[in-house]
């Protein structure tokens, strides 16, 4: 998963504080009166597609009174917001669907202090429609202002350019088909057809590419099956393929995809763990698919180097390998977050995927769950939150990334197909950790990473540094929390993506179309738009809540397929017959 040029690194390094008139978000969010540092605990309904309550409303209710907010001079087309000038949104909205009929609310005190008016019933609020006009918004953007580029960057109405191969589109493919939003699929699909190409002088990150566009086209293809998709899959597919010559046969984290030459990062020979052993699951399917074999055998052979390579600790990995040697480096930090955590997804994945045929990956992704409980699982002083900490050469390090939240679904999908009972629990635990990091934030977003405290106290379980307060839009919670629902039916794992949901609307959305990464999670009043929608909020984040929300299991039965770390669906491989 962590790329080894992390783009999210990247992210954070060119953000810098907001220029004069640079337009911030302009739906200011109602900050919570009655708990300054905490949200209020959610009174949430049973039903995820049906049911309102009034805790939810509450929320709902926010969303209007901030557009009602805005105080707007017409004359100048300035929307002016605690201060900040704002262009006024040129584009005009679509009218408003249903749900955010249904939304409509008492309007809001008159003086900032006084208490919110009484709730009033609104009706039921359809969550998969709220999901759907969520993608319609974020696509709306993309498409005035990104059509055919990489991202959006909806503050500045632009776009930001990563490999030039249309990375939200192609990520977006298979949601668009899911959510039934035809006319929009329709479009991509003949930009698909038409424009793009990779017969292109451009050096893209195999892991990146591999899982967004390979995965996004196989998985399109499947769904759809056009065969338009997988052609371009399998070209794709090939021109990746250089990546792999190398000494040792684990790959370069670089490969230029029309010269066909692959290369390390300029500083160090090595490739990141997860990014080697994270790109299986789709290449494993393209030769199935193809009759062609030399896909799977370069990615089996990396899970083969891997399973006997020493430097693990009871199944736990190393960060790096280096694509010489084929040992790994840096060794004795050990994390399930960025660089290593997909390792571990794939695993069990590849396990489920061929079906439960390959004992070493079996057994890695065993071995490592007993080293994650034995390692790195801990619970905090004040109120025994579980949580998944770091080690580094033998020392503890209790912090979090929010990638880790992955987690917790992995565990229940490991359960679900005959895996321990105690992985199940521990993914209980570790799932109410996720959402305490979203509930916890006055924003309700979670952080991209947390500290916990160890000490027996009253003081908060969660501590975020100011380095580390930034959401960037991402899907593992909302993931986990689909795997959550989909195998335990518990109505609460809907009612915390429905939050999380809302927090979205609330503090990333952009008008004219879009929503933006965030600076600051803590400061609901200025969140600090970052102005970049990363391409996985579409194809990962609201896929899953899709999937959270909607009643229908065998829309993706987790019986027959199995979802790539881009949330792209690959079908379960029948088995051979006996
Ligand atoms: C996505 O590209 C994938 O989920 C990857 O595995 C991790 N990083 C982002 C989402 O956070």
């Amino acid at each position: 998963m962590g790329p080894a040029v992390d783009p999210d690194a990247g992210a954070d390094a060119v953000v810098g504080p907001r220029a004069p008139n640079v337009p911030i978000l302009a739906k200011p969010p109602i900050k919570n009166k009655t708990f300054p540092n905490k949200r209020g605990p959610p009174s949430l309904p049973k039903d995820g597609n049906i049911s309102d309550t009034v805790g939810r409303k509450k929320q709902v209710q926010e969303v209007v009174q901030d557009e009602e907010g805005e105080e707007v001079d017409k004359e100048k087309k300035i929307v002016s917001w605690r201060g900040a000038l704002i262009e006024a949104d040129q584009a005009t909205e679509p009218p408003p669907s249903t749900n955010e009929k249904e939304a409509a609310a008492p309007p809001a005190p008159a003086n900032p202090g006084d208490p919110v008016p009484p709730e009033v019933s609104t009706g039921a609020v359809d969550r998969l429609e709220a999901v759907r006009d969520a993608f319609r918004h974020a696509w709306k953007g993309y498409k005035e202002y990104a059509w055919g580029h990489d991202e959006l960057k909806p503050i500045s109405r632009s776009f930001g350019e990563w490999f030039g191969l249309g990375l939200t589109l192609i990520d977006s493919l298979d949601t668009m088909w899911i959510l039934g939003l035809k006319e929009e699929f329709a479009e991509a699909k003949d930009w698909v057809e038409k424009e793009l190409s990779f017969d292109k002088n451009v050096d893209v990150n195999l892991f990146e590419t591999t899982i967004r566009i390979l995965g996004g086209l196989l998985s399109t293809y499947h769904l759809t099956g056009d065969q338009l998709f997988l052609e371009k899959a399998k070209d794709l597919g090939s021109r990746l393929m250089p990546a792999f010559k190398t000494p040792s046969k684990i790959p370069f984290s670089d490969v230029n995809i029309g010269k066909g030459i692959a290369h390390p990062p300029r500083w160090t020979s090595d490739s990141t763990l997860a990014e080697v052993t994270s790109i299986q699951l789709e290449f494993r399917e393209l030769s199935r698919l193809t009759q062609e074999p030399q896909y799977q055998e370069a990615v089996n052979e990396v899970m083969r180097l891997v399973h006997k390579l020493p430097g693990k600790r009871d199944g736990l990995v190393p960060m790096f390998i280096n694509t010489n040697s084929g040992q790994f480096t840096h060794k004795g930090v050990f994390t399930l977050g960025a660089r290593a955590d997909s390792y571990y997804e794939y695993l069990l994945k590849q396990w489920i995927q061929g079906g439960k045929a390959e004992d070493d990956l079996l057994e890695d992704y065993l071995q490592a769950v007993e080293g994650v409980k034995k390692h790195l699982v801990r619970q905090t002083g004040p109120s025994r939150l579980t949580f998944v900490g770091e080690l580094s050469h033998s020392r503890f390090n209790p912090k979090m990334d929010h990638l880790v939240c992955f987690l917790p679904g992995t565990l229940a999908l490991g359960a679900h197909n005959g895996l321990p009972g105690d992985h199940m629990d521990l993914a209980v635990q570790l799932m109410e950790t996720c959402h305490q990091m979203y509930q916890q934030m006055e924003t309700g977003l979670s952080p991209e990473i947390v500290h916990f405290s160890m000490q027996a106290s009253d003081g908060p379980n969660l501590i975020v540094k100011p380095a580390d307060r930034h959401n960037l839009l991402r899907p593992e919670t909302v993931e986990s929390l689909f795997y959550m629902y989909r195998f335990t039916k518990d109505p609460k794992y809907r009612d915390w993506g429905w939050d999380i949901l809302l927090s979205f609307n609330n503090y990333t959305k952009v008008p004219g179309g879009g929503y933006t990464s965030i600076n600051n999670v803590r400061d609901p009043v200025n969140p600090g738009p970052r102005d970049k929608m990363e391409s996985f909020f579409l194809g990962e984040t609201l896929k899953y809540l899709y999937l959270l929300f909607s009643d229908d299991t065998e829309l993706l039965s987790l019986d027959k397929y199995i979802f790539n770390t881009e949330a792209h669906a690959l079908p379960i491989w029948p088995s051979p017959p006996k």
